[in-house]
């Protein structure tokens, strides 16, 4: 792609704005010299790459700077995204499409005879989330900043993010992720904006000067939160909004009183302790871990983001009575909804605000993103363990529970369930603070994340505040960014589509819709074909890396790539792959497309299914791999250590992808929008935004099976037998019986007795129920694949059709929706002028 970006006007081409190839060449050689210390003799990949990172993030400061001064203009508004989770990806790539410069930097590289596809390869991933939740956050930054909306991504700089997988005899292995060690050139540590944040300790009530009876709260331990900010810049825009992710430390790193008295150990040990916080992410998904450190965690984070917030605005010169005007803040999840309490703590004990004006400032301030309907994600606290912790907040959440109550109790009074159900405290037995319902009742807006699972959240877990405030529940279906997932990822593609429509697709992604006028072009079709096989080439050539395992690129690539749950069903994936390779050995002859089946994904440490689903996987692959019989028709791979990273190299290089989860239980999904913006068939059931990427594309380009969400309910509240349908189907008695014979564990049938016995006894994502339905259409994808001028016209119809799931349109929607705020333009000149 070429540069066509306006550029601003800059007199004179200094070494850290100038965009020619000659000044990009000397900056990255000075930078090299001058940040890294090097030579270019004795240089590693590693500082060439931060050589040119420093010259990349040097061309973004004049945007990110003049960006962050409106954030200080009283009237501009702010959108404020509290997350647990970002999960960025590499930075390098983006930010040079982002920029424009892709072209220039590449010349400039090859002048300083290195190679940019490596040095973009060299950079370690920020894995600062698990999957779903914490990528959707880094869409929506991109798109935020490209869409001119000024916002401020507050949430934690863990040290060590997603564990990195490795598998071993077939197993997971998790490894410590050190992401941080050899630097990160594209933060800047902002010690002067750190905030003291308190744990611990009691309250006690106080008469203030005018006389009024108040409460304060006396911490037992203060740690002091350090913001490190990342420049997120727009698409082709002045705009780069900030990202600013918050460490631990201690407040005195080194306690001289006990050095004094010889306690060595003793005067680092709060050092230790405090630093603990922001150490390492949680690595589960859909699953609430009710750990302390955890809740340390999330206050921690969310205190020094309101903190970093009011400080703005007051700055900003204007008075906490106006908050909700200048911040609206966004919980991405339960897991920053402590801020409820916290800002009710900040303006009424900190800031001298009476409770009924906090509560309402309070009120129109926050909006919740719900991502789950799994009951075991949703968060819920010891009341006993919150109440040591957060003493004062307790305090607040009981207040703000009492007068919430009163309302019901009158609202309701014939119907004492509502009380116990939607109060904020759980009694029925041990006490819990329920997270969400904080979230509910603390914000003025809750949006579920695609149209099924907005329409569940009302019907099943909302259902009682959705009673109660028809108007508070939205949609917002996902989204994700084109820029990241087609433009970076697929950049044969992205060249294909923009010879023929130009390049305002990218920021307008609806526009793919004049692909279908390409529809019956022979010579399209043919580009179209070879884009997808130059992609199928390029990840043969990662698998034959990581994996030792040739694929052959002709074959249909299936691919299953996300976390691993057994409510996604890679399980039912593998007995469909059993079920083809037992016809296969039964009747050598069978004709079939040629089928390469890709998996990839981390599972959560302590869930012992999900690694055991890996294990299957694997000993199924190593089986099959090994079988002469199968040899060019079938293989089967697991791809290590998926991330986001590998994962642009999975998406543009998938023929079919399997959004196979029991419907009713994926509350989008992101990855299914990913792999039909690059021109992958969906086989999937109707569950999350599969319902409306079904829509969009047209139900005769996308292989549907399975029950709907609402014969799931039906099924389960008639009673679900999974045996009802394991004696009526041959096929799958044989497949079990090979998995229990040994025959791919090495003649052991006890290793995946687990997973069968939980299949045939109780089999909660009914697998066996759908596993007729997906064998079946599997075989109409086997058909449809055979047919290639077919298949290609269902793929770019796919690609033609998916504007709607850009993440830019979800991000107007909050805007309207829910924000209540518009873009702000972003001038450079000012500030160049200024300097010249
Ligand atoms: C996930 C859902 C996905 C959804 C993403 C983003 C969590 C807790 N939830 O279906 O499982 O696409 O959130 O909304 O990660």
């Amino acid at each position: 792609m070429t540069a066509s970006m306006d550029q601003p006007h800059i007199q004179v081409e200094d070494d850290r704005t100038g965009l020619s190839i000659e000044t990009l060449r000397r900056a990255m050689a000075d930078n090299l010299f001058y940040i890294q210390g090097k030579w270019p003799e004795v240089a590693t990949r590693n500082d060439f790459y931060m050589a040119l990172a420093y010259t990349v993030r040097d061309r973004m400061l004049q945007r990110w700077l003049n960006s962050q001064r409106n954030y200080l203009r009283p009237e501009v508004r702010i959108v404020a995204y509290l997350s647990a989770e970002f999960l960025l990806g590499p930075h390098l790539g983006n930010n040079l499409i982002n920029l424009g410069i892709e072209d220039e930097v590449r010349q400039a590289v090859e002048e300083s005879g290195l190679n940019l596809q490596h040095l973009i390869a060299q950079e370690e991933e920020p894995g600062l989330g698990n999957g779903g939740l914490g990528r959707l956050a880094a869409c929506y930054m991109d798109s935020l900043a490209t869409l001119e909306i000024p916002a401020i991504g507050y949430g934690i700089r863990y040290e060590f993010g997603i564990f990195d997988q490795q598998i071993r005899d077939g197993w997971q292995v998790e490894v410590t992720d050190k992401w941080l060690q050899h630097g990160n050139p594209w933060e800047i540590a902002r010690p002067e904006a750190s905030v003291n944040v308190g744990f611990g300790g009691r309250t006690e009530g106080y008469t203030d000067s005018d006389g009024r009876y108040r409460m304060r709260w006396i911490p037992h331990q203060v740690i002091k939160g350090i913001p490190y900010d990342t420049a997120i810049l727009g698409y082709r825009v002045n705009t780069a909004n900030t990202l600013r992710l918050w460490t631990a430390e201690a407040v005195e790193s080194f306690n001289f009183q006990a050095f004094n008295v010889g306690d060595y150990y003793g005067a680092v040990n709060q050092k230790v302790t405090s630093e603990n916080i922001s150490k390492v992410l949680y690595p589960n998904d859909e699953q609430a871990q009710g750990k302390q450190l955890r809740l340390e965690q999330q206050y921690f984070f969310v205190s020094c983001a309101l903190q970093d917030m009011i400080r703005i605005h007051l700055t900003a010169g204007r008075t906490l009575d106006t908050f909700q005007e200048k911040f609206t803040v966004q919980l991405n999840d339960t897991h920053p909804s402590i801020g409820v309490a916290e800002l009710m703590r900040l303006l009424v004990d900190e800031h001298n605000i009476d409770w009924v004006t906090a509560w309402e400032i309070t009120q129109q301030t926050f909006a919740y993103t719900n991502h789950t309907l799994l009951p075991e994600a949703l968060e819920k606290w010891p009341l006993d363990l919150f109440g040591r912790l957060l003493p004062r907040h307790l305090e607040i959440i009981l207040e703000i529970n009492q007068r919430f109550l009163d309302k019901i109790r009158v609202q309701y009074f014939n119907d004492p369930g509502k009380l116990s159900r939607m109060s904020l405290i759980d009694e029925q037995g041990p006490r819990y603070v329920r997270m969400a319902n904080l979230a509910c009742v603390g914000g003025h807006a809750i949006n579920g994340v695609a149209a099924l699972h907005s329409d569940l959240l009302k019907q099943t877990v909302l259902k009682d505040f959705h009673e109660l405030w028809p108007d508070k529940i939205r949609n917002v279906t996902n989204g994700v960014t084109p820029r990241r997932w087609m433009v970076l990822s697929n950049p044969s593609l992205a060249l294909l589509i923009s010879d023929k429509i130009g390049t305002h697709w990218i920021r307008h992604l609806e526009e793919l819709r004049q692909l279908e006028n390409y529809l019956d072009d022979r010579g399209f079709q043919d580009a179209w074909r070879h884009v997808k096989q130059e992609r199928k080439a390029n990840l043969t050539r990662l698998i034959q890396e990581r994996c030792g395992v040739t694929l052959n690129p002709n074959s249909l690539f299936d691919v299953q790539v996300k976390r691993l749950h057994e409510y996604k069903r890679q399980h039912l994936n593998v007995l469909h792959i059993i079920t083809l390779y037992d016809r296969l050995r039964q009747n050598p002859n069978l004709e079939i497309a040629p089928r390469t089946f890709i998996f990839g994904g981390k599972a959560a440490p302590g869930y012992v299914m999900a690694k055991l689903i890996i294990k299957l996987i694997n000993s199924v692959a190593t089986v099959i791999n090994n079988d002469p019989a199968v040899q060019d028709r079938l293989k089967v791979v697991f791809l290590p250590d998926y991330n986001v990273t590998n994962s642009q190299r999975v998406y543009p290089a998938a023929d079919l992808s399997e959004q196979i989860s029991t419907a009713g239980l994926e509350a989008s999904g992101t990855g299914n929008m990913k792999f039909s913006m690059n021109g992958a068939l969906t086989i999937g059931t109707l569950d999350g935004a599969n319902v409306e990427i079904r829509e969009e594309v047209g139900a005769e380009n996308f292989f549907l099976f399975g029950l709907t969400a609402k014969e799931v309910i039906e099924l389960k509240t008639r009673g679900y037998n999974p045996w009802d349908y394991h004696n009526q189907n041959p096929e799958l008695q044989e497949v079990f019986n090979l998995i229990r014979s040994g025959f791919f564990s090495g003649g052991d049938p006890g290793l995946f007795e687990p997973l069968i016995a939980n299949l045939l006894q109780s089999d909660p994502y009914l697998l066996l129920a759908d596993y007729q339905a997906y064998i079946d259409c599997q075989a109409t994808v086997d058909q449809a694949y055979r047919n290639p001028d077919h298949w290609t016209r269902m793929s770019i119809l796919n690609v033609a059709r998916i504007g709607k799931f850009s993440s830019d349109r979800s991000i107007r929607e909050y805007c309207q929706q829910i924000w209540h705020t518009s873009p702000v333009h972003v001038e450079l000149k000012e500030y160049v002028q200024a300097q010249a």
